[in-house]
C-alpha cells in the first residue's frame, strides 16, 4: 500500500517504508519543530523537488544557480541588497506585498474610505532620514556644477498633501512621511559619491491638519542595477533592468498600520513594464504645472489612508 501518512512516521520506524526521496525530506521534521516552518515546509519540498523534476535539473545548471545566488549574498560597495533584488526581479517581494495585504484587509474591520495600496519597499531604503519641516526640499546642497542641475531645475516639483484614516476619513496629525528617490542620473544617494549624504531623502511630520507638504524632483526612470549577478540573470532572460520613475514612500502613525508604498508617474515610458512588478493603478500620479513658484516647476496633490491597527 504505497498511500502512507507521512507526518505520522515521523521518528521511530519511518526506515520501514519505501518513501520517496521527496516524503522522507519532508517526514525528517521533528515534532519540536519551529510550528511555522513545520507548517510550510512539506510545501516547500514538494514545490522544490517537483520544479527540479519537472526541468531536469541537472548538477551543472544547480551549481550554476548556487552560485547566482552566493553571488547574490557577497555584499557589493554600496551596501545594495542583491538577494533582494533578486527576489523583485522574479516578483517574489510584490507577491508577498500583495499576500500581506490581503490577510490584512481580510481581518480589518469596516471602513469609510479604502486604504492606500502598498507597494514594495526595495533595496535602497534608509532609516534616519533627515527630519525636515513641511514646505521644504529634500535636494540637498545642489550647485551649478553638478551633472544634472538644468533637468533639477526643470523636473523641481511641490508634493502635498494629507495622512487619513481609513476607519474614520478624518486626517491624522503627528504622522511622519519618509520619502526617498533617486537623483536625475537614476542613482539613489548611497550609490553615488557625488551626491551628499542623505540626498533626496526626508521624513516630514503631518501637522494639526494632517497635511505635509515638500520640494523633491519628479522622479525618472532608471535601470535597477545591472552590474552584478542580478543584472546578468537579467541579461541571460533577455529582460530590461528598467523601472519606471517612481518615489517611495513609508507612511507611519499612532495607532496605525504603517504604509510601505510608492508612487509612479503618469509620463513614464516603463510604467506598464516594471522589471519588477511594482506598479498599481491607484499609485499612479499625474504632476500638473505650478505656476509662480520657482523651487517646484510641478505640483502634486496626494492624500495616504492608513488603515488603523
Ligand atoms: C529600486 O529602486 C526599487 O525601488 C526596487 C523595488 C528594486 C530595485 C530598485
Ligand atoms: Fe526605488
Amino acid at each position: 500500500d504505497s498511500a502512507v501518512d507521512v507526518r505520522s512516521l515521523a521518528g521511530s520506524d519511518h526506515h520501514k517504508y519505501d518513501l520517496t526521496l521527496t516524503d522522507k525530506v519532508i517526514a525528517a521534521t521533528g515534532p519540536n519543530a519551529h510550528p511555522r516552518l513545520a507548517e510550510i515546509m512539506p510545501s516547500l519540498v514538494r514545490h522544490l523537488h517537483d520544479f527540479a523534476r519537472e526541468v531536469n535539473l541537472t548538477v551543472d545548471e544547480w551549481t550554476n544557480a548556487i552560485e547566482l545566488i552566493n553571488e547574490c549574498g557577497r555584499m557589493s560597495t554600496d551596501r545594495r541588497n542583491e538577494t533582494q533584488l533578486l527576489c523583485d526581479i522574479l516578483g517574489l517581494e510584490t507577491l508577498v506585498d500583495e499576500i500581506t495585504a490581503n490577510l490584512l484587509s481580510s481581518t480589518s474591520s469596516s471602513s469609510s474610505s479604502s486604504p492606500t495600496p502598498s507597494a514594495i519597499l526595495g533595496p535602497f531604503y534608509r532609516s534616519n532620514a533627515p527630519l525636515l519641516p513641511n514646505g521644504t526640499s529634500i535636494v540637498r546642497n545642489l550647485t551649478p556644477s553638478c551633472p544634472w542641475y538644468e533637468t533639477a531645475q526643470s523636473d523641481a516639483a511641490h508634493i502635498s498633501g494629507k495622512v487619513l484614516s481609513s476607519s474614520t476619513s478624518l486626517p491624522i496629525p503627528n504622522a511622519i512621511v519618509d520619502v526617498w528617490h533617486t537623483a536625475p542620473n537614476g542613482l539613489y544617494e548611497q550609490q553615488d559619491p557625488s551626491q551628499p549624504e542623505m540626498n533626496l531623502r526626508g521624513r516630514f511630520t503631518t501637522d494639526a491638519a494632517g497635511r505635509f507638504s515638500f520640494y523633491c524632483l519628479r522622479p525618472v526612470a532608471y535601470p535597477i542595477p545591472d552590474d552584478g549577478p542580478a543584472g546578468k540573470f537579467l541579461a541571460l532572460l533577455d529582460r530590461h533592468p528598467y523601472r519606471p520613475g517612481h518615489i517611495h514612500f513609508i507612511v507611519s502613525a499612532p495607532e496605525h498600520r504603517t504604509l510601505t508604498t510608492q508612487i509612479f508617474d503618469q509620463r513614464d515610458e516603463y510604467i506598464a513594464r516594471d522589471s519588477v512588478f511594482a506598479v498599481k493603478d491607484e499609485l499612479v500620479v499625474r504632476f500638473v504645472p505650478r505656476e509662480g513658484d520657482p523651487m517646484g516647476r510641478w505640483s502634486l496633490e496626494y492624500d495616504f489612508v492608513l488603515d488603523p491597527v
